[in-house]
């Protein structure tokens, strides 16, 4: 029989597209090719759609230089610029059913773009108009996962133990804003400074700044909404960072033992690598108690659960010094080259790295395709 055409869809618009390369690279090394053919699709910084070569080596940091989807897809023999800039759109949008030419014969796509118009479901979007499985979370659960407030709200309409947090609207920013500044200091008031201020919609850690007095509010408040118009406030909450990895298996999702990120000191310096690739220093697994391994792996289920999500996510929690676990965040495109916290969770749990993006696919391709 045929094989199945998996695409493999990277690079992008955004600030990690390096990372995106590169983890791109590691699944296209470990993807079983007796079973798969595989399509690499690169989306170059500027936004255009470009069919690369499938040459995973040439996808790692190599002497201090960052592999991007430019330098994969020009002047190679292979490579081919797809004229998408305004072609794609219309064929995309013009007829539904149709999708970017290279994306039409493909079986399934593992999506691997950060941020906007990657993993917060529009992408997602596109392909659900196309009628082409994909790998992990679809569209609700994508845009819950980026979406800081309404993830919250979700975890707090499940029972899942979430941190106090204050959401400033655009239009409360911009008709009133000393309303504004007084409702988050008024929640510094009840739960103590810092406060760690966040655009509500942004990938990884940027515009978020951690404010120890009423002095830095506005500043931070600018900062944040530069990259959002709408801020999530945020308490500093105490004690370990406890990772737990959601893997969706034949029968349904199951949590890999948990990670502890231990605290960064002050004079921790990150080389070039692990400052673009993930954080490497986890330890895996935790050191907790057989209770405190199965809460955590059930708040994560329950987490996976209550988002909606599908094939994978990463859940995020603070240990307190009480000892209830509270939930941070889920991340439905968690770090996933092989040295980062998600894979090896699972690796720890007896899932290798090519087992890991085997699993997803055989995930991706038994979900319906269509109306769901
Ligand atoms: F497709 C998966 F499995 F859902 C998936 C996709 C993307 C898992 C992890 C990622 N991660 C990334 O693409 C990234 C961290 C390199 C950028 Cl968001």
């Amino acid at each position: 029989p045929r094989k199945l055409r998996v695409a493999v869809v990277f690079g992008g618009r955004s600030s990690e597209h390096t990372i995106s390369v590169v983890t791109a690279g590691a699944v296209l090394r470990a993807i079983d090719r007796e079973k798969y053919d595989v399509l690499p699709i690169g989306i170059t910084g500027d936004g255009r759609w470009a069919l690369t070569v499938d040459e995973p080596d040439r996808m790692a940091i190599a002497d201090r230089v960052l592999p991007s989807v430019e330098g994969l897809a020009e002047s190679e023999e292979g490579s081919v610029l797809l004229p998408v800039e305004q072609g794609n759109r219309e064929v995309v949008y013009a007829e539904p059913g149709a999708v970017p030419k290279a994306l039409g014969e493909v079986d399934v796509v593992f999506p691997m773009l950060h941020g906007p118009y990657g993993e917060d479901g529009t992408l997602q979007g596109l392909l659900e108009l196309s009628g082409v499985p994909y790998v992990g979370a679809g569209v609700l659960a994508s845009a819950v996962g980026m979406d800081k407030e309404y993830m919250k709200r979700v975890f707090v309409s499940f029972g899942l133990p979430v941190g106090p947090y204050e959401v400033i609207r655009p239009r409360e920013w911009e008709q009133d804003p000393a309303a504004a500044r007084k409702k988050i200091v008024d929640f510094a008031g009840e739960h103590g400074w810092p406060v760690f201020v966040k655009p509500a919609r942004a990938g990884s850690s940027i515009g978020i700044s951690k404010v120890d007095a009423i002095s830095g509010l506005e500043e931070a408040i600018e900062e944040a909404r530069r990259h959002d118009p709408k801020i999530v406030v945020e308490a500093l909450l105490r004690g370990r960072e406890i990772e737990c990895g959601v893997l969706e298996f034949e029968d349904g999702p199951r949590a890999s033992v948990p990670a502890e990120i231990p605290p960064v000191s002050a004079h921790d310096f990150y080389d070039f690598e692990a400052k673009y690739i993930d954080s490497a220093d986890g330890v895996v697994p935790a050191p907790l108690t057989a209770e405190q391994t199965e809460r955590v792996q059930e708040l994560a289920v329950r987490a996976f659960e209550a988002t909606s999500c599908e094939g994978l996510v990463r859940a995020d929690f603070f240990l307190q010094d009480n000892g209830e676990f509270v939930i941070n965040e889920i991340n439905t495109m968690p770090g996933f080259t092989p040295i980062s916290m998600y894979p090896r969770m699972w690796q720890e749990s007896g899932v290798s790295y090519p087992e890991l993006v085997d699993r997803l696919i055989q995930a991706a391709l038994r979900r319906p395709t269509g109306l769901r």
